[in-house]
């Protein structure tokens, strides 16, 4: 009778510890990569998480794709931020200042994944910048978050330099309804995951929206790139969407990994004599991809290299 008792009680608290999951999933998964934080020189099989569908209010609205882009800086500028311990300071130092991989850092796995039909980004130079997926709309009311597999690049740090970690912005676009074109686009029919650089010395920062209030933390000033998904100003929620990027981060291996049983030893990259950026430890660097690169990029193409036919802009 007890031991009845207690598997109904077990029972009980499992299916509430799983709703309790799933509302939490809804209220703070946000569009983000399963591995954000990876070791540097090294390949990983990653994933794009969709945490939840588009706004208003709890009801979220059905995905039904997605388009993702990665920093480039061989066809593109990217804007880059330094941190050496007192915030994000703009720099005009080429990407090649602090890394080697320079482009190439998101490739698409036809997995036969949520979405069946897929399409990659690639830059005039076949470098690939990203990737879209979508044709059927899922409910993340309570359902599970959407992945979307990907290989994020085996990024090297430049031995040269002295950044401990370089971290780069995805500008990212779920979309609930892809008809409407970006401009004119509302959170609950597109929401951008888009990657604001409003920090010291950026050019033309702040960006913002002209109808721009303290409580959503956004700026007054003009746009960054066409896609910074605040043309809806009522329904953007503070955390959700705009800057509110994913990221993918990248870690100098100052110390080397040792030989395992199944792997090779790797070298250390430390850092050179002379880095004085947080107490010595180096500089965290954030790879922001330029407007014209999400401008011309996140939109969606029948061809690789935003040729073919134009399926949404
Ligand atoms: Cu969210």
């Amino acid at each position: 009778m007890s031991k009845s008792i207690s598997v109904r009680k077990l029972a009980m608290c499992s299916l509430t510890a799983v709703v309790a999951a799933a509302a939490s999933q809804g209220v703070f998964a946000h569009t983000r990569l399963e591995t954000p934080i990876v070791l540097e020189n090294t390949k990983v099989h990653n994933r794009v998480n969709i945490g939840h569908g588009c706004p208003a209010g709890t009801a979220r609205k059905a995905t039904f794709g997605t388009s993702v882009v990665f920093p480039n800086a061989v066809s593109y500028t990217p804007v880059i931020g330094v941190d050496s311990g007192s915030g994000k300071v703009y720099t005009s130092n080429p990407a090649s200042t602090y890394l080697t991989t320079l482009a190439g850092i998101g490739a698409l796995i036809r997995t036969g994944g949520p979405w069946q039909t897929t399409g990659i980004k690639a830059d005039k130079l076949g470098n690939l910048d990203g990737f879209w997926a979508g044709g059927k709309a899922y409910d993340q009311t309570i359902s599970t978050p959407i992945n979307i597999d990907f290989y994020s690049a085996a990024v090297k740090i430049n031995p040269a330099s002295c950044a401990r970690s370089v971290t780069f912005e995805l500008a990212i676009a779920d979309f609930c309804d892809a008809s409407v074109p970006g401009a004119a686009a509302k959170d609950e029919e597109i929401l951008y995951w888009s990657p604001i650089p409003n920090f010291t010395g950026v050019p033309g920062a702040p960006f913002g929206a002209a109808t721009a209030d303290a409580a959503r933390n956004v700026p007054v000033g003009p746009k960054y790139s066409n896609y910074d998904g605040y043309a809806d100003a009522a329904h953007t929620i503070a955390g959700d969407g705009w800057g509110s990027p994913a990221t993918l981060k990248v870690v100098r291996n100052t110390t080397g990994t040792p030989a395992t049983l199944t792997s090779a030893a790797v070298a250390a990259n430390p850092l050179p004599a002379g880095c004085t950026g947080n107490g010595g430890a180096g500089d965290d660097i954030y790879i922001y991809p330029s407007a014209e690169q999400i401008n011309a990029e996140l939109p969606i193409w029948s061809g690789t290299q935003q040729n073919g036919t134009n399926y949404w802009q």
